[in-house]
């Protein structure tokens, strides 16, 4: 590890976030509880972190979900710097104190354990975008995850293809990392206010509708909470996040998590593209973790205050 860096600001193996999970849960016994969900088609748990700081009842909840791609390793980093940071920072900042005083977050580190876990064994794998399930129909592998979730699934951006990776799979939530979360998401569907999916990279602050050029009903509330986060980004650390509806902003495709969630009824429903703008791309270095978590950590702030004004 490079001197000087802290657990946070290193990239992990997919061992050591299960350790971290673990430890994170046993250390913080009233405020953590480690809650399975389900488990990948390599059968490897996925566990959710729930953090919890009272228990008034009525209490809502947002969820985060991070590493639903494997190359994308700012993402996991990032769901371990904000679990980190509410338990470090809960009543000294003001912000995450507020949320957390009136909803309960739900963190899903590593989506998809597989292809993370792929990504680290060999540098001609860094680039493995989906899980590692077999398709029936030949010898390639993997769907894509933000392809494979029930809303206009398989018509745009997206290839029913096996060997792309931009597959969606052989039908909605075919597979078992998709089916954890919006079985979950389901059943916490009247407590889940707000929906975050952590990604990388190109700094952007997306919100429905990637799957239509059609507006969501809350559109201008969506864009108003972005373009807040993005200008606090820009004033905080001279950065800039460019924001909108995903169709528009980055291009048009369906099966994602984002809009599935939206439709689901979680009317707060974004997809955060990390740093950077693709000079490192997905091989942003140690160093840049925690500028790359920072300014996440506020646009997750900034729309989280924002949803318990509304
Ligand atoms: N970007 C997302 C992707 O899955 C996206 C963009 C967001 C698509 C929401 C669909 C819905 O392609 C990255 N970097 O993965
Ligand atoms: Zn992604």
């Amino acid at each position: 590890p490079r001197s000087g860096s802290t657990f946070y600001e290193r990239y992990h193996t997919l061992e050591e976030i299960y350790d971290w999970i673990n430890r994170t849960a046993q250390d913080n016994p009233r405020t953590v509880k480690a809650i399975l969900i389900g488990s990948s088609y390599e059968k490897r748990p996925l566990y959710v972190l729930k953090l919890s700081f009272n228990d008034r009842p009525n209490r809502k909840a947002m969820w985060i979900d991070c590493g639903i791609h494997a190359r994308e390793w700012i993402s996991p980093a990032f769901c371990l710097w904000f679990v980190h940071h509410s338990l470090s920072f809960y009543q000294q900042n003001t912000e995450i104190t507020r949320i957390l005083d009136s909803m309960d977050v739900y963190v899903l580190p590593v989506m998809n354990p597989d292809g993370y876990k792929y990504t680290w064994t060999a540098i001609k794998r860094r680039w493995w975008r989906k899980n590692r399930s077999i398709s029936n129909s030949g010898f390639c592998v993997g769907v894509d995850l933000n392809r494979n979730f029930d809303v206009d699934w398989g018509i745009k951006g997206s290839s029913q293809n096996p060997c792309e990776e931009i597959n969606c799979g052989p039908f909605p939530e075919s597979e078992p990392e998709t089916q954890a979360v919006a079985n979950f998401l389901r059943r916490h569907k009247n407590i889940v206010q707000l929906y975050i999916t952590i990604h990388s990279y190109s700094q952007m602050l997306i919100f429905p509708y990637s799957y239509t050029f059609d507006q969501a009903e809350n559109h201008n509330d969506l864009l108003e909470m972005v373009q807040e986060a993005a200008q606090r980004i820009k004033r905080h650390y001279r950065n800039t996040y460019t924001y909108g509806p995903g169709a528009a902003t980055l291009y048009p495709s369906s099966g994602g998590s984002d809009d599935w969630a939206h439709k689901l009824g979680i009317k707060y429903s974004f997809t955060f593209e990390l740093q950077d703008r693709g000079e490192y791309g997905f091989l942003l270095p140690p160093s840049h973790i925690s500028g790359a978590c920072n300014e996440a950590l506020l646009a997750v702030k900034t729309v989280g205050v924002k949803v318990l004004e509304k």
